[in-house]
């Protein structure tokens, strides 16, 4: 088979017998809002994320044929997850974002994008290179998703598409093969819609499609290697990593038929009793291991603090007496402090 847009049907409808839900295929080519990006870096919205403001980073997202010699064309694919359950918060126990109740998908999608190239193989005698990105590239996923038709960039900042909602990760497979691009999608917005940036609990959803990661709970309980500032811990109510409140409220996700997901409660006083070795079996090969175990014990301490009851108390006395680090035993501290006043105020 030589005709390239038979290649390409072929290959989208292998990706789809392989789980993605979205396929397209774009240029390696600036996308048009890395000026977007860089305004981001420079009001220092990235956090403590200073790899995103790394030459590398900023080369791969300025010029992604960088990141592979020859690329001609990037297929960008969906892959879904299942929504969070809408269960009500309970005292002890802390929810987990629902990407964050499977598999690690930095490990689960490669393999997959693997197949599809030797799937791609098949179609043409002619050899190519290729390479698998999932999220840690240093590429603007979302904004190639919007550059291969695949959705458009809400109010939330996420990928949206308006059968899908946002309910998925992006992949990308690099080719040195040419691939006729798609169009991209047009710029569908939100209308008077602002549902994300009202229900947002730390108000860090910008007018203009940014968001402040400083004050993002996401940001806060995975990425952030530092105490939660205390006046934002309250913020975090159940949530001990990861958030999914402004894909929750999205008008676009309610009409998304996905089946809820059964498991994105953990209970806090095992959390916080797990040992290194324990951390490290448990959560290893899932997103929870990107906080370390300090920071899911930092994170439970605040929810603790928030939802706590009398029964955590003799937990929490013995961090604040015994615990190493400074940082947690000041969290754990912060959450026995809080649990009293509510026991007696
Ligand atoms: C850093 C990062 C974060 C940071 C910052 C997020 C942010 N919104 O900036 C934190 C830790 C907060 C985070 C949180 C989450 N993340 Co994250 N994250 C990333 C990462 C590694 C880089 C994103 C980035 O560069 N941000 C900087 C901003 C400026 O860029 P951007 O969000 O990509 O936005 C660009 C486009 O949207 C574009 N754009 C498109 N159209 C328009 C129109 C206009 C007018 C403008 C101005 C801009 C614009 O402009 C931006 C700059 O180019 C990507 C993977 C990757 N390599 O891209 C995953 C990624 C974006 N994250 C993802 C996920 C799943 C999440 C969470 C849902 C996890 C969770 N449940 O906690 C939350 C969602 C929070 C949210 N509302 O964004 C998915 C998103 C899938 C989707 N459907 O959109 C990605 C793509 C990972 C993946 N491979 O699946 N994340
Ligand atoms: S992930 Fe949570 S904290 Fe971050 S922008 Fe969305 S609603 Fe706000
Ligand atoms: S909640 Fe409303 S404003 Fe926010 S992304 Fe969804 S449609 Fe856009």
């Amino acid at each position: 088979m030589a005709d390239p847009v038979e290649i390409k049907n072929q290959l989208k409808a292998e990706a789809l017998r392989l789980g993605f839900v979205l396929a397209g295929v774009t240029l390696p080519l600036q996308t048009p809002h890395f000026p977007a990006y860089e305004a981001w870096l420079k009001a220092g919205l990235h956090a403590g994320m200073a790899y995103l403001g790394s030459e590398r980073a900023l080369t791969g997202r300025r010029d992604p044929a960088s990141l592979l010699p020859g690329c001609r064309s990037i297929l960008v694919l969906a892959f879904p997850y299942a929504p969070p359950t809408p269960v009500p918060p309970r005292p002890g126990y802390g929810k987990i974002a629902a990407y964050a109740a499977g598999p690690d998908y930095h490990n689960t999608l490669p393999p997959r994008l693997e197949r599809l190239a030797c799937f791609l193989q098949t179609l043409t005698p002619q050899p190519f290179a290729w390479k698998a990105c999932v999220d840690s590239a240093h590429l603007l996923e979302r904004d190639l998703a919007v550059q291969a038709g695949l959705g458009w960039v809400g109010r939330n900042t996420c990928l949206i598409h308006p059968r899908l909602g946002s309910w998925f990760f992006l992949a990308e497979l690099m080719l040195t093969l040419e691939l006729p691009p798609d169009l991209p999608y047009t710029d569908h917005f939100c209308g008077a819609c602002r549902r994300c940036i009202e229900a947002c609990p730390t108000g860090c959803l910008g007018e203009n499609r940014q968001l402040d990661a400083r004050r993002c709970l996401s940001y806060l309980t995975i990425e952030n290697r530092e105490s939660i500032p205390p006046e934002l811990r309250p913020a975090l109510k159940s949530q001990v990593f990861g958030c999914d409140i402004c894909q929750t409220v999205c008008p676009w996700n309610a009409r998304s038929h996905a089946a809820p997901t059964c498991d994105n409660e953990i209970d806090l006083l095992e959390t916080i009793h797990l040992s290194p070795a324990e951390f490290k079996t448990r959560y290893s090969a899932t997103p929870l291991q990107r906080a370390r175990r300090r920071g899911l014990l930092r994170s439970a301490f605040a929810v603790l603090g928030n939802s706590g009851t009398a029964v955590h108390l003799p937990a929490l006395e013995n961090f604040v007496q015994y615990e190493m680090d400074p940082e947690l035993r000041e969290a754990a501290a912060w959450a026995q402090d809080q649990i009293r006043r509510r026991i007696n105020p």
